[in-house]
């Protein structure tokens, strides 16, 4: 038995309250309600310390596509933690996991991405971006080219410069972001924010906005530009189909770089191995994470184009800028043995043509909830919009987020995982779901949202 099931789960919670300050979390209000301990994860499915058994719906935190219990996995890190826990990959040395994952990962990427700089996670990856873009440009002869324009509600991560890229203005408002050189434009949300326009309209005027930017700022001061090719945490935003050529336009009119965050749309999210590839983005820059290794151990990277990378090789000079755990053995064969449960289950190939479809036309159908404005979904990343007027797509509840928390507490209990952003529903199952799983996913559901419109009326909170 695992050891986290060796203590009861009463002594457990009040030793978590105690002691374990989480991500993400009003420190107080958990103390007094108590976490759930996860003990248990097959496939799709998670069970708790008390014997609850959860769908899955959000594949851990956007990461386990492969789903859990992958023993191939396990085994790939045992044989390799035996043979050589650790190494670093400083002063001229390097393993063999490491460079059979940079070399697989060069095969899988764009044909133009050849190259790799291995961190720990998504956050370290972008803020690996932030100092690749300044460092291209002081070597191309251009140092004050270094202001990064990213997205308002775009996730990029925690650290200090993963949230300033960020758009998320709470995380802004602790501990003195955005830092200098990173400013924001707003986000292709059409339900949200598109207003009289049609999407395709928002699409392109969003996507101008860049332009408009770049134009305020002077093109000899903009280095680069970021962004989700389906924003995540920001709600699975998807851009008009209009949206993604435009910026492609633009980054080339004014040579920016264009960095793609592959943190969540990487590794089969869409149907495709990347984001870009499902979009027809040419990337200069892609950051990497989660998907990488489905979650079972923790290791990011910034996949790097032929363009930035005969600038930063050709110098000969160094690139003052790593981490212990940069291209660590015991992850970097967790990521191969993922990589190739990918490729051998043909989990890419599945999304695009079988489940994914078969999810998706579930998925949509729920848009004909009285509670739901909008159901979206591409692969399999999609959302929910909850509104209280259902014609309507500017009226909003109150209290942004509190339905969605409603609704999140109601998913849970009926042992479904789901993720809320304000007032909308997230989910990201992993890529091995089957056909029933997903019909099983669909159907609990479908009575979290009964359970949250009946409490809703019941308030008078829906018209
Ligand atoms: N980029 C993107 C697009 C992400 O989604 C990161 C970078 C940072 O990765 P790390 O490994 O440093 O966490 C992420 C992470 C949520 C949630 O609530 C999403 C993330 C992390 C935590 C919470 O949806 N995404």
């Amino acid at each position: 038995m695992a050891s986290s099931n060796l203590y009861p789960t009463a002594e457990l919670r009040a030793a978590d309250s105690r002691h374990y300050l989480h991500p993400f979390t009003d420190f107080k209000a958990l103390a007094a309600e108590g976490s759930r301990v996860m003990v248990r994860g097959e496939g799709v499915w998670i069970e708790d310390s008390d014997g609850n058994r959860y769908l899955d719906g959000m594949a851990g935190l956007w990461c386990t596509n492969v789903g859990y219990g992958q023993t191939a996995i396990a085994d790939a890190v045992h044989e390799q933690m035996k043979e050589l826990a650790f190494y670093n990959s400083f002063f001229k040395t390097s393993n063999a996991p490491a460079i059979r994952l940079a070399e697989k990962l060069a095969q899988l990427a764009p044909a133009h991405v050849n190259h790799v700089f291995f961190c720990g996670s998504g956050s370290e990856a972008n803020d690996t971006v932030v100092r690749l873009v300044r460092h291209y440009w002081a070597l191309k002869g251009k140092p004050t080219k270094d202001i990064i324009i990213a997205r308002h509600n775009a996730y990029h991560g925690s650290t200090m410069a993963g949230a300033s890229l960020g758009g998320m203005k709470p995380m802004h408002s602790q501990g003195g972001m955005p830092i200098p050189g990173i400013v924001h434009i707003p986000q292709p949300y059409w339900f949200g924010e598109g207003g009289d326009m049609t999407p395709a309209e928002f699409g392109v005027w969003a996507a101008q906005q860049l332009e408009k930017k770049i134009e305020e700022l002077g093109e000899n001061r903009v280095a680069a530009f970021i962004a989700e090719p389906i924003q995540g945490a920001g709600g699975v935003i998807i851009p008009p189909e209009t949206y993604w050529p435009e910026i492609k336009r633009i980054c080339e009119k004014y040579d920016i770089l264009l960095v793609a965050d592959e943190v969540i749309c990487g590794f089969g999210r869409t149907g495709r191995w990347f984001g870009s590839d499902y979009y027809g983005i040419k990337p200069d820059l892609m950051s990497i994470a989660k998907g990488l290794t489905s979650g079972y151990l923790p290791m990011g990277g910034v996949m790097v184009s032929d363009r930035v990378a005969d600038v930063i090789i050709g110098i000969g000079e160094e690139f003052y800028h790593g981490y212990t755990y940069s291209g660590h053995p015991s992850c970097a064969a967790a990521a191969l043995a993922n990589l190739k449960i990918i490729e051998e289950q043909g989990l890419v190939d599945r999304v695009a043509d079988d489940i994914g479809p078969y999810f998706q036309k579930q998925w949509l159908a729920l848009g004909e909830h009285p509670l739901v404005g909008e159901a979206r979904m591409v692969g399999l990343i999609g959302a929910l919009e909850l509104v209280p007027n259902k014609p309507s797509r500017s009226e909003k509840f109150a209290n942004t987020g509190n339905v969605g928390t409603l609704c999140r507490d109601i998913s849970f209990n009926n042992g479904l995982i789901m993720r809320a952003t304000r007032d909308s529903m997230i989910i990201s199952p992993p890529l091995v779901i089957t056909h029933a799983e997903a019909d099983e996913l669909i159907k609990r559901a479908t009575k979290t949202l009964d359970e949250t419109y009946s409490a809703l009326k019941k308030d008078g909170r829906v018209h």
